[in-house]
């Protein structure tokens, strides 16, 4: 089963599925170890690792080339945060094309403006796409792809945007019929309110994906009851690697030494590991001429 089967299966399965942030090869890969069935290819977490704002300030290239090393290192699907597309249906379609050739298995487009904001920057300024563009874009890019399991999630921020749940509903119906494989429903509250209000009304229609980052307090097993399809654990990766790193540099800038930090870390070889080095020694011996 190619990744974008994978992920068909993970979006369209009865259960409640899980996918988790990643931002390079070395977390993709981390991810995968840990168990989960699939990645979610985070635009925050990307832009953050390469040291710039979630606002498109990294060009949608430089974006490819971090996926690519993602794949690479990774056999579970990656799902992209693809932002607003990077432009209009033109730029989202050719968008597909090239994920679709570094064997990405989907992506995530949301209702807003290119170049877009942080849905928890601003939030109730940020101004929605109009619904007919975005669903000639979703149309745009369910014609591209090649592969037919390859996954368009259209994300809805209504609720992100101050708008109600009339709205949320219409999009997410628009977006449904354009031919999107699934919807995220976003939302910033602290509780499930819109979420509960949006699967009410929404019933069984088509799968809901979910990002419950400010509703992190909110038992999993609700979410199961909801009938949610897919949540996103969008950041932990970057956000515990940031912990991580602030004590270090600190602990050692403070020592002027080592002494208080190697049992802290990780060791070399597991460094090795990750990057597969044995792989490597065996390839040699096997391509290598023979040393004498
Ligand atoms: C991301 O991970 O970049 C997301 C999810 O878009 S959120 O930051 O919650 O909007
Ligand atoms: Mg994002």
């Amino acid at each position: 089963m190619d990744k974008a089967a994978k992920l068909r299966q993970l979006i369209d399965s009865k259960n409640l599925e899980f996918i988790m942030e990643a931002h390079n090869g070395l977390s993709a890969k981390i991810v995968e170890e840990t168990g989960f069935k699939g990645i979610w290819a985070s635009g925050v977490s990307i832009s953050a690792a390469l040291g710039v704002r979630d606002n498109n300030e990294a060009s949608w290239t430089q974006v490819l080339d971090v996926l690519e090393f993602m794949s690479d290192a990774t056999t579970i699907p990656i799902l992209l945060d693809g932002d607003t597309g990077y432009g209009n249906f033109n730029n989202a379609r050719r968008l597909v094309k090239k994920l679709e050739q570094r064997n990405i298995a989907g992506v995530c487009i949301e209702d807003k403006l290119f170049p877009k904001t942080n849905s928890f920057i601003n939030s109730k300024t940020q101004q929605l796409a109009d619904i007919n563009e975005f669903c000639g874009k979703l149309k745009a890019m369910k014609d591209t792809q090649n592969n037919k399991d390859f996954i368009v999630v259209a994300r809805v921020e209504a609720f992100i945007a101050g708008w109600g749940l009339k709205e949320a509903l219409h999009r997410a119906e628009a977006y449904h019929q354009a031919g999107a494989d699934a919807i995220l429903i976003h939302s910033m509250r602290s509780d499930t309110k819109e979420i509960e209000l949006f699967m009410k009304e929404w019933s069984d229609r088509h799968p809901i994906v979910i990002v419950p980052t400010k509703y992190y307090s909110t038992p999993t097993k609700r979410f199961h009851e909801l009938g949610i399809s897919l949540a996103i654990w969008a950041n932990h990766n970057l956000r515990t690697s940031i912990n991580a790193m602030q004590k270090i540099s600190k602990q050692i800038y403070e020592d002027k030494s080592l002494i208080h930090v190697e049992r802290n870390v990780v060791t070399i070889e597991e460094v090795f590991r990750l990057q597969e080095v044995e792989e490597l020694k065996e390839a040699e011996k096997k391509y290598l001429p023979p040393q004498e």
